[in-house]
């Protein structure tokens, strides 16, 4: 069964482009429902445990200096089949791909600058929100 959480993380090209709102309240008037939010900065150490999954990926190093570069926004989120849905209102990786209308193609600048995160599977949905919130950020 599908589960109903996942995890995402507005990127810092979208943070500081001042997209914050714009894409919080399409992740809302989606349906989803924002359990845990914060604004924070990732040291390029923890930004590396983060995306250690895609340690032997030729762009990891880019990755994680990027996703240290500037302050990102995680956030957990409710909604039935939340991955899956998830994944369709974001679009693409690469925003050139993305459908129009999706998060990525109407605030993303490049494949790695993408605007946003989504998790790929209702386990790393529970791994990656619990690497950014405690039990008392949850509501
Ligand atoms: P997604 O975030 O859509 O699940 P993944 O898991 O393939 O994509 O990649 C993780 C992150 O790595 C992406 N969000 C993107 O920022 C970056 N990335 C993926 N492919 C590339 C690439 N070819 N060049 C640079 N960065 C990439």
């Amino acid at each position: 069964m599908a589960g109903n959480r996942t995890f995402t993380m507005i990127k810092p090209d979208a943070v500081s482009a001042g997209n914050t709102g714009a894409i919080t309240k399409m992740i809302e008037e989606a349906g989803f429902r924002i359990v845990a939010m914060k604004k924070v900065k990732l040291s390029a150490e923890l930004a590396g445990k983060f995306y250690e999954i895609h340690k032997a990926r030729p762009f990891y190093g880019e990755l994680c200096a990027y996703m240290s570069s500037g302050a990102i926004v995680p956030m957990i989120l409710e909604k039935e089949n939340a991955v899956e849905d998830f994944r369709k209102l974001i679009g693409a990786t690469d925003p050139a791909k993305a459908a129009p209308g999706t998060i990525r193609a109407l605030f993303a600048k490049s494949i790695d600058a993408n605007a946003i995160h989504g998790s790929d599977s209702d386990e790393n949905a529970a791994i990656e929100g619990n690497f950014f919130f405690s039990q008392f950020e949850r509501f």
